[in-house]
């Protein structure tokens, strides 16, 4: 109850911060998108990471305030770093949404209402949302909806921590998801597990397939992205690239090309 309390009086007195990591292209080493995670600066306890109270948000569904913040703020972020490209809006900027978020009816209204409120001069902004496959267990009919009208409003869709939910084929042919991100775990033993690159080169297939981008997530070693580079995978994100860190970081990594 405590931190319940204290996380409802974060969110009106800025503590909360977004944290930005990059997707970049194994190609050419340009970042491609972030992905905002968020994190609460306490004012006695520091810094504190969302598994610590995520989950917490979620049981009191204090995740809708929180999340409506988080989506907003990156909002911001999105226009502050296309004005400062002069107009190029290459850089996108990923939120993720838990399941109650998707289940919660006014999320749709609420995107929309937030997007009228930040986009001053009518520019679209890039921006996208990371689901789970576990968020589709509970109404998969309603959240179905509720992608395709985020898609509507422009939201690219990734498919996050791909391969340890519960993944049905079957939702992922009817769900409108751009973009597959492979969950850190099959990344891990990919330099030296044939069945890791195995199961990768099917999850390829499937993309591939169905028409999806793919990101690996999770490269922290060198050796890894040589490899995922072999088997042909394009985008990367993980340590060895960058850590989630703020905005003014990305800003400074970026140098001139933000
Ligand atoms: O860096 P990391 O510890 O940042 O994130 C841990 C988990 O918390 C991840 O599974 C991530 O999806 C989740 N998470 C991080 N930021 C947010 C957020 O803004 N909203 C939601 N719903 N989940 C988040
Ligand atoms: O579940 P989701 O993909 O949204 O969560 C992202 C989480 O993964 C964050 O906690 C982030 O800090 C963490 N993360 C990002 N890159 C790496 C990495 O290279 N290795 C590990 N172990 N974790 C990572
Ligand atoms: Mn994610
Ligand atoms: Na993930």
């Amino acid at each position: 109850i405590r931190l319940e309390a204290a996380l409802r009086h974060a969110i009106h007195h800025d503590e909360l911060r977004l944290y930005y990591q990059p997707v970049v292209s194994a190609a050419t080493g340009r970042v491609e998108a972030v992905e905002a995670l968020l994190r609460w600066q306490h004012p006695e306890r520091g810094l504190i990471m969302p598994g610590d109270f995520i989950p917490m948000a979620e049981e009191t569904g204090l995740i809708v305030p929180l999340g409506r913040w988080v989506i907003e703020q990156a909002c911001r972020q999105a226009v502050l770093w296309q004005n400062m490209q002069g107009g190029s809006p290459e850089l996108r900027i990923s939120v993720n949404l838990s399941p109650r978020q998707i289940a919660q009816p006014r999320l749709v209204e609420d995107v929309r209402t937030i997007l009228a409120g930040v986009s001053s001069s009518g520019k679209r902004i890039r921006f996208g949302f990371e689901v789970t496959e576990t968020v589709m267990m509970h109404d998969p009919q309603a959240s179905a909806d509720t992608l395709c009208a985020l898609r509507e409003l422009g939201a690219h869709l990734s498919l996050d921590d791909f391969g340890t939910g519960y993944s049905s084929m079957a939702y992922l042919k009817h769900l409108p998801f751009d973009t597959l991100k492979i969950d850190r775990t099959f990344i891990k033993g990919v330099a030296d597990d044939d069945s890791d690159r195995s199961i990768i080169r099917s999850m390829l297939a499937l993309a591939d397939g169905l028409n999806l981008d793919v990101v690996a997530e999770g490269v922290e070693t060198e050796a890894q992205r040589q490899t995922l580079q072999t088997l042909g995978i394009q985008r990367m994100q993980g340590y060895l690239f960058a850590r989630p860190q703020p905005a003014e970081n990305i800003e400074r990594m970026m140098g001139g090309s933000l």
